[in-house]
């Protein structure tokens, strides 16, 4: 039998059947409601669910925000088209009438790509550079998810205190400099209105606003990153999430992190999973628990 794997982003909703041996099959994606109306997010779980549902025998959930006690809160409500709490177990235990397993999307990820290289590593973190900047850590081989489901949320670590108002409501956040909506939000002039991705786009045909917004966010990723060699030792870190995973973006975190001190250099490595991390993490950690 198959879990049907979800995976709730800014974005979009994406899902897919995994089955006992490993086979992902009927990938399915849709856009992300941008109403702070709990009625459309759950419209939207009744959509992607329904084609799926009767060839599963559970579900397994990775979505952005903090999850805690099968609630989502979001620490960042712009993500979410302002939506603040939604009952996302018993909505998903409800819609689909199978047992539920949740987690942080990026928490998930960060388990796959552990999971994916447990055999020679044991201390990693991963970051989806993505509509926000999520995080996981993993030490001696255990994924931090906190008493609270707060653990990893590295996107809210300070990255400049003079820097733009993040929407967890703290000056100065990695997620408001570096992340989709952060790149989107500093274009002016030419490129105003546009999403990260037609920035990318416009990086790679030599437009000097792109670069500068896209080599500031690389930066502030690096900084991030030294900041997690320093506390935690990583033998590595992954990096997920569209941004993360567009053309020529690791290469630039790489480059910056050339400038760190040597002791808190790190390799940072592209995703194994990409863009599908957060769907194999929450199903290899429902078969944990
Ligand atoms: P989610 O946050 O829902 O998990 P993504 O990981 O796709 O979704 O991240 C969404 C962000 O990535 C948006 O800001 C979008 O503009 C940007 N994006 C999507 N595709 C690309 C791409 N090919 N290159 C650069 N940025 C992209
Ligand atoms: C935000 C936060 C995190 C999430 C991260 C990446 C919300 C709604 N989300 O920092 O929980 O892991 O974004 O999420 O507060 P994504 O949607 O960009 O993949
Ligand atoms: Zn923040």
């Amino acid at each position: 039998m198959n879990t049907l794997a979800i995976d709730i982003g800014g974005t979009k909703i994406s899902a897919a059947l995994i089955s006992r041996d490993n086979q992902l099959t009927q990938h399915t994606q849709i856009t992300t409601p941008a109403s702070a109306s709990p009625t459309q997010l759950y419209e939207a779980l009744v959509a992607i669910t329904t084609p799926l549902k009767n060839h599963a025998d559970s579900v397994a959930v990775a979505s952005t925000g903090i999850i805690c006690n099968g609630i989502l809160t979001a620490l960042n409500p712009d993500n979410l088209g302002g939506l603040k709490d939604f009952p996302l177990k018993e909505t998903l235990s409800a819609i689909t009438g199978l047992p539920c397993w949740l987690l942080n999307d990026a928490q998930a990820a960060t388990w796959a790509e552990y999971d994916y290289r447990r055999e020679t590593i044991s201390d990693m973190a991963f970051i989806t550079v993505s509509t926000g900047v999520g995080g996981g850590v993993i030490q001696q081989g255990q994924l931090f998810t906190g008493k609270r489901g707060i653990a990893g949320h590295l996107g809210h670590t300070l990255a400049d205190p003079h820097g733009p108002r993040c929407g967890c409501g703290r000056y100065g956040c990695v997620e408001a400099i570096a992340s989709g909506r952060a790149i989107a939000a500093q274009a002016t002039g030419e490129l105003a209105g546009k999403d990260a991705k037609a920035i990318f786009a416009a990086f790679h045909q030599g437009n000097s606003q792109a670069k500068s917004i896209i080599e500031h966010s690389a930066n502030t990723i690096a900084n991030l990153v030294t900041d997690i060699k320093a506390t935690t030792d990583a033998d590595c870190v992954v990096l997920g999430g569209s941004v993360g995973l567009a053309k020529g973006y690791i290469e630039l975190v790489q480059a910056a992190m050339t400038q760190q001190p040597l002791a808190l250099q790190v390799p940072i490595l592209s995703a194994h999973y990409h863009h599908d991390a957060g769907l194999w993490g929450a199903v290899l950690w429902a078969r944990e628990q």
